[in-house]
């Protein structure tokens, strides 16, 4: 593998409306990050994934773009995006932005345009299709509930393609002239100083242009969900992914890690790895399990085992291609220590036997904001406090399939995207120190005890330790082998246990997790010694035993 800038750094992804408000309108704003930098210094974080900061009418939170090249008034302003910039070169650290580059707004001029006039040069910069004996070119459903067509005004039998919300058109990527926009675009941003972009939902760009549809899955709607296509029809996706590459990141030695799922084994080392597509993709192998289902009320229930088992698949196909993007969570999933934990293991001590067997993963970890707080899910009691599309659209198929209203809420409170959207918490004062306006969306129950300033004053909280794996896994005596080394699994006896290692040569790391009521006992040897540990760890003549949530890391 050749050696690259971004090996070897920690990255923590920001989302910008609830990373902290510095004008009191109650969303968060590059002002309020521009405050906080220090304290992402002082984390020990080397890159910054801005979730989307352009100007959108937010119908899907900023996933909704309608001018590429501005940044929301709601967020600030090209001098202050500048501003970011010039620290992040002060101090060492990167910025990727968020490229969403397979679909944009409605409000977007191209659209509004082509809306006018589907026959027009715009109309051919996105999807528009007619229909198939009075239905819809095909049968399959949007990511975020119904059909991918929707019928355009005026026309009896015209319809545009759209994967996610309808205020989401999908671009066009086989007219040449959309593409040639889309890389003056991201070339804009790399030559603005950007390190790299953070892509999204990018699989899906590829379609088949007769449109045929698929089987209908188990929803029972007589449709099957989109991506499906789009694991289908992956292997042609190079064909556009490699075109952007040569023509934007590779000339500017950009980073970019693809929000890829459904990548089967045989095309794997297309996409990631020195000649892949991408410098590197995250790992969903987890979130899979769950976004198999079409509906919130079928998803699986998690514990450490699913984590556990869907990570170290991933580790070790890596191990032959190349780096990959370990998390825990991220803005479309809820918290993990409410996910794959117990109900007695949400609490401090199990977010730090959580963040230990996350942190020394192979790859490039990604950081969620609120994470190294050991947040939980946000405990909502009713629908109007959710703000998510994607929420309100599971409410309504919840209601359809027969559940009360309190029922489709408590679905709602486990599995929303909201959950992890809730505002940073950075003081136990009001709003948690947000914002000094209404935050837009609820503020965590337990902001007094979780926040920043209070966990800055007990060295035993969840941040303090988050901040000493970082500086763990970037101590120099460390940092080859936890950049480089190879991923080994270790026993996988035990269900609630997370046991492997890090090998480099003559090299070792051992990271053991254990999330067991009782007591959890293995042999290390006798030359291991303790590098990190959290909660009840004795190692005594090779012998570790860790009691109820507990981990560590071992050198040897
Ligand atoms: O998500 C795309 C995606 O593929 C879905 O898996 C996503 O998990 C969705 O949350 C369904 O639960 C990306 C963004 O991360 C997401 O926030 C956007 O809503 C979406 O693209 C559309 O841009």
């Amino acid at each position: 593998m050749k050696k690259a800038w971004w090996h070897g750094k920690v990255a923590y992804q920001i989302y910008p409306k609830s990373f902290c408000d510095s004008n009191g309108d109650g969303v968060g704003d590059l002002g309020g990050i521009i405050e906080h930098f220090d304290y992402l210094c002082d984390l020990g974080v080397d890159i910054i994934w801005l979730s989307p900061i352009f100007v959108s009418p937010f119908v899907d939170n900023g996933y909704d773009i309608a001018d590429y090249r501005r940044i929301s008034p709601l967020f600030g302003t090209m001098e202050q995006f500048e501003e970011l910039l010039r620290l992040c070169r002060e101090h060492d650290m990167h910025i990727l932005l968020d490229l969403v580059i397979n679909h944009c707004s409605s409000e977007h001029p191209y659209f509004k345009q082509a809306l006018k006039n589907p026959e027009g040069e715009e109309g051919n910069y996105f999807y528009f299709v007619r229909g198939k004996q009075g239905l819809p070119p095909d049968n399959l459903r949007s990511y975020f509930g119904g059909s991918v067509w929707e019928k355009v005004d005026g026309y009896d039998d015209l319809y545009y393609l759209h994967y996610f919300a309808k205020e989401q058109p999908d671009l066009n990527w086989y007219n040449i002239k959309v593409r040639e926009k889309l890389y003056d675009m991201v070339n804009f941003w790399l030559d603005k100083g950007v390190s790299g972009f953070r892509i999204d939902a990018i699989m899906n760009i590829v379609k088949d242009l007769s449109f045929p549809g698929l089987p209908p899955d188990e929803a029972g709607d007589g449709r099957c969900h989109a991506n499906r296509m789009t694991a289908k029809l992956a292997p042609l996706a190079p064909r556009f992914l490699n075109e952007l590459k040569e023509r934007t990141f590779k000339p500017h030695q950009a980073l970019t890690v693809a929000e890829a799922f459904g990548l089967s084994d045989e095309i794997y080392s297309q996409f990631v790895g020195d000649d892949g597509c991408f410098s590197t993709v995250f790992d969903f192998t987890a979130r899979e399990k769950f976004e198999a289902q079409p509906n919130y009320f079928q998803y699986p229930e998690a514990d450490v085992q699913l984590y556990r088992d869907s990570n170290f698949k991933m580790q070790e196909k890596s191990n032959q291609i190349g780096f990959i993007c370990p998390i825990l969570e991220n803005h479309d999933e809820p918290r993990a220590v409410s996910l794959y934990l117990k109900k007695s293991q949400q609490n401090a001590q199990g977010a730090q036997a959580l963040a230990t067997a996350f942190m020394f993963l192979r790859g490039l970890p990604f950081i969620y904001q609120g994470q190294e707080l050991g947040m939980t899910n946000t405990h909502f009691e009713k629908l109007e406090e959710f703000n998510d599309l994607q929420a309100h659209d599971e409410y309504r198929k919840c209601i359809n399939n027969g559940f009360s209203p309190e029922q489709a809420v408590a679905i709602l409170d486990v599995h929303s995207r909201d959950n992890a959207r809730t505002p940073m918490l950075w003081t136990d004062g009001a709003n948690a120190g947000f914002s000094t306006g209404k935050p837009w969306l609820k503020v965590h129950q337990d902001y007094k005890s979780l926040n920043v300033r209070t966990q800055l004053a007990d060295p035993k909280s969840t941040l303090h330790y988050y901040r000493r794996l970082i500086a763990l896994r970037k101590d120099p005596q460390w940092l080859q082998l936890f950049t480089y080394g190879e991923f080994v699994k270790g026993s996988l006896a035990d269900p609630e246990v997370i046991d492997y290692a890090r090998v480099l040569d003559t090299e070792r790391a051992q990271i053991v997790a254990s999330f067991k009521d009782g007591a959890y006992q293995t042999e290390v040897g006798r030359t291991a010694r303790i590098l990190i540990s959290t909660g009840e760890v004795r190692l005594e003549e090779g012998i570790l035993t860790l009691k109820g949530a507990a981990a560590c890391v071992l050198g040897f």
